[in-house]
């Protein structure tokens, strides 16, 4: 595609020359072009084809992890609907403060943009409004960065009212100091493919009345997340269990409730598919209910602005008795993803001693990646949503877990409190039952929700 003179061949040079190497000119990482069969897919969902080059600084780590991390960004990109015509990496201490990759790169850049006829580049960071104007000056075509690709596919896959307003206040918020640079860059290119959703109109409009919009976007999400209170509350009163689903976007969460349920949730080879929390009763194997819950996705480095805005859908996972922590064992780091959500969980206060690690995906790999995980993860359990491999013993797994948060109880309730037996039945283990004159002896193991209910009607 371009000339080779920018692509060192691996083959030729040692390690010790590849740092030089790697100083002194941009790398090619391999196979990061879209494939032709995706464009059926762009046209498909009409979207006028938008053809970039990525571009990233490599800065800690090694070469793979950075490679690693292009590659994320080449399916971010390609999820939101983008043409990849080819990805770069630069090797520096850190990003160039003025223009993210140093001055003489962005003119190499320039060039393999004319070269390839991309029409927009895409940073693998979160740039300042400063060096995404000063790179766009330079390389004369339309920059983003990561975060507001990935802003850019949440808003695309946005369905409630809740979703679509989260994912405008993030990006509103992300486009509040960059209105400026942003304005200059398309009054002088007009505005591509890559400007829709709320940034094309966002230009016009001073930084005054976004805040008011962000005011008022924040008053209605508000409103949202106290019905959204109410019903969890209404949830937890019934002391039926929640369990929630999390995991690195793509790890096969939807896929599993849907397997468990048959809720039909949407499942998708993209990355951010879901977006709002799904809710469905599971009958685990001796019959007591529990709520699953399906999350969003998250990512590495997930937009802050996103965790902000998203706080309440993440808070089901915080707020969960139980939290299957799904990770695609396909993945070529399925750790790294590990490490990754755990930060993000961190972030909301989500206690790890409610996470059970469960490996997906296992039919897409080998025998050898199966044993090294086990090594690694001795905790984990093993399944594929796909040929249903592990899936029981992942609920009779859940159900020894939410077994030792349950209490004993040795009890009589009054005939009045039918009810509370009926619970006991539906999510406890009743071991003894017998009619009394006083009312219903009853020797069992619930959750503590239920235990302290039923001890509070003896007391009335
Ligand atoms: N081979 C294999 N593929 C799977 C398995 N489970 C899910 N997948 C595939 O992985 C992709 C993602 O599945 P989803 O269930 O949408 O994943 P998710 O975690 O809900 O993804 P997001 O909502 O985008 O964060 C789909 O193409 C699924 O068909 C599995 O056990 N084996
Ligand atoms: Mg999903």
């Amino acid at each position: 595609m371009t000339d080779s003179q920018f692509i060192p061949d691996d083959s030729e040079i040692t390690e010790g020359q590849l740092q030089l190497q790697d100083r002194s000119s941009l790398r090619r990482v391999p196979g990061l072009s879209t494939e032709l069969q995706d464009i059926t897919e762009v046209e498909y969902r009409q979207v006028r084809l938008e053809k970039v080059v990525l571009i990233g600084v490599w800065t800690t780590g090694t070469l793979i992890q950075a490679e690693r991390s292009m590659r994320e960004l080449a399916q971010l990109a390609q999820t939101a609907g983008v043409i990849v015509l080819d990805g770069l990496i630069q090797r520096r201490d850190r990003p160039d403060p003025a223009t993210y990759i140093g001055s003489g790169k962005a003119q190499e850049l320039k060039r393999i943009v004319a070269q390839t006829g991309a029409d927009s580049v895409i940073c693998d960071g979160e740039l300042t409004p400063g060096q995404l104007r000063n790179l766009e000056d330079v390389v004369k075509v339309r920059v983003v960065d990561r975060t507001w690709l990935i802003l850019d596919i949440f808003a695309q896959h946005a369905r409630s009212r809740e979703g679509k307003a989260q994912v405008s206040l993030a990006q509103m918020q992300y486009m509040l100091p960059r209105i400026r640079g942003w304005g200059e860059a398309l009054s002088r290119q007009g505005a591509g493919v890559l400007a829709r959703g709320p940034g094309e109109t966002k230009i016009e409009t001073d930084r005054r009345r976004i805040r008011d919009q962000m005011a008022k976007l924040r008053k209605d999400l508000a409103a949202m997340r106290k019905t959204r209170e109410v019903q969890r509350t209404s949830r937890r009163k019934s002391a039926v269990p929640a369990i929630a689903i999390a995991g690195y976007t793509n790890a096969g969460k939807s896929s599993l409730l849907n397997k468990l349920t048959g809720a039909g949730v949407l499942v998708e080879d993209a990355l951010f598919a879901t977006l709002d929390p799904t809710v469905r009763k599971v009958a685990l194997p001796s019959g007591r209910t529990v709520t699953v819950t399906d999350t969003v996705g998250f990512v590495r480095h997930l937009p802050h602005q996103l965790v902000e805005a998203f706080r309440s859908t993440i808070e089901e996972i915080s707020d969960a008795d139980l939290v299957l922590h799904l990770v695609d064992a396909s993945d070529e780091s399925p750790l790294a993803q590990l490490n990754d959500v755990r930060e993000v969980l961190g972030e909301v206060g989500t206690n790890l001693d409610k996470e059970l690690v469960v490996i997906n995906k296992i039919d897409a790999v080998d025998t050898q990646t199966i044993v090294t995980l086990k090594k690694l993860i001795p905790d984990a359990l093993f399944i594929s949503t796909q040929t249903g491999a592990g899936v029981e013993d992942l609920l009779v797994e859940i159900e020894s877990r939410l077994v030792q948060n349950d209490v004993a109880i040795d009890l009589v309730l009054p005939y009045s409190a039918q009810n509370l037996i009926a619970r006991a039945h539906e999510i406890g283990s009743v071991n003894k039952l017998e009619h009394l004159e006083s009312g219903t002896h009853i020797i069992a193991t619930v959750p503590l929700v239920l235990a302290n209910q039923m001890r509070e009607t003896i007391r009335k």
